[in-house]
């Protein structure tokens, strides 16, 4: 590849008049927009653990009151991207939220889409347009663009859930805003929904929803069951992984961020090719590692971690006798929109 003209080539008063007209020479920055073969990635592959996180965001809970903080979460930032910028990665961001029994995060909405996997803790649920959503270890609730949202906990103990948001990518749009709202009424609790199983839709009334999002709850006693059952049926599959998807049409649950969760059979490892996409690993239960680019992570439950894109990513669990259940998190349905997810076997 050619050597290309430097800015410092460029005569000092002819540089002036460019910036001064709020002109840029191409050439000194093609390489670096355009480099050649891979992108330039700023995202680092980082951890973190929950044993080191939780006592930090429990003091959070005591320094700070939840009216004081509206929100009280303790961001899991990249240092690639500098940690003021509070992104795990190009497009997604990562936060643990922490609800001490009685306290209540007020009724909002906002232009993100968020979904929220609950680590640990029992008694609290969000309110998603009227739908009351209990929270229970390994639960994925959607709170999609636009939707109102809020926070309760009748139980006695503290709960914790990880919040993962489109926020960055939704931000760099200049497309990102809160609209606080008062607390809602109650209209369906979360329990009873309309899609219990795969392949059953409520009959003769089923009309597809108005709703883009028919499904806002994924209750972790199903999924879990879903993927033993598919390892104790089909011993051929390699990635006994399941994709959180609409109950009516089969499409990613949200448009940006794309979520699935994967078991690893006792003493299983799994290869995954390289891809375009940056992925976000969260151990539901179980141990196992993630290793990727000379890294490699042992994740315990509930820790969480963050790996760059167009590297091989290797997942191993660590037990010889337990299976280990992974949460799992990347920007797929944005890359495949936008035309740009590669995968390179
Ligand atoms: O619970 O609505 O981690 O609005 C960041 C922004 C959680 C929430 C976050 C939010 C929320």
């Amino acid at each position: 590849m050619n050597e290309l003209g430097r800015l410092e080539d460029l005569p000092e008063d002819y540089r002036a008049a460019l910036t001064k007209k709020n002109l840029v020479p191409l050439w000194p920055s093609l390489r670096a927009v355009l480099p050649p073969g891979k992108p330039a990635i700023r995202t680092q592959p980082t951890c973190w653990p929950y044993q080191g996180l939780r006592p930090l965001l429990m003091r959070a809970g005591e320094l700070t009151p939840i009216e004081k903080a509206e929100r009280r979460v303790l961001v899991l930032a990249n240092p690639g991207h500098g940690l003021e910028k509070m992104q795990a990665s190009s497009t997604i961001y990562l936060g643990m939220q922490l609800l001490q029994p009685g306290e209540w995060a007020p009724s909002h909405r906002h232009t993100p889409n968020a979904v929220r996997m609950i680590v640990e803790g029992e008694g609290a649920y969000t309110t998603v347009e009227g739908e009351k959503c209990p929270m229970s270890r390994g639960d994925l609730i959607l709170t999609p663009t636009g939707m109102w949202h809020e926070h309760g906990h009748d139980g006695n103990e503290p709960v914790v859930w990880l919040d993962v948001l489109d926020l960055p990518i939704v931000y760099y749009c200049e497309a990102s805003y809160v609209t606080e709202g008062k607390a809602q009424t109650v209209t369906t609790e979360g329990v009873d929904r309309d899609y219990r199983r795969g392949g059953v839709l409520p009959s003769p009334m089923f009309a597809r929803s108005r709703s883009t999002f028919p499904m806002l709850r994924y209750p972790w006693a199903d999924v879990r069951g879903t993927l033993e059952s598919i390892a104790a049926r089909r011993p051929e599959i390699e990635a006994v992984q399941v994709a959180y998807v609409n109950p009516e049409n089969g499409h990613d649950c949200q448009r940006i961020l794309g979520y699935s969760a994967l078991m690893l059979r006792p003493g299983e490892r799994l290869n995954l090719p390289a891809r375009s996409t940056a992925m976000v690993f969260h151990q539901i239960e179980g141990a196992a590692s993630v290793g990727a680019a000379g890294i490699e992570f042992a994740l315990d439950a509930a820790d969480t971690c963050c790996i760059p894109g167009y590297a091989p990513i290797t997942l191993a669990n660590r037990s010889s006798e337990r299976p280990a259940f992974i949460f799992i998190a990347d920007d797929a349905p944005l890359q495949k929109k936008l035309g740009v997810y590669e995968i390179r076997n």
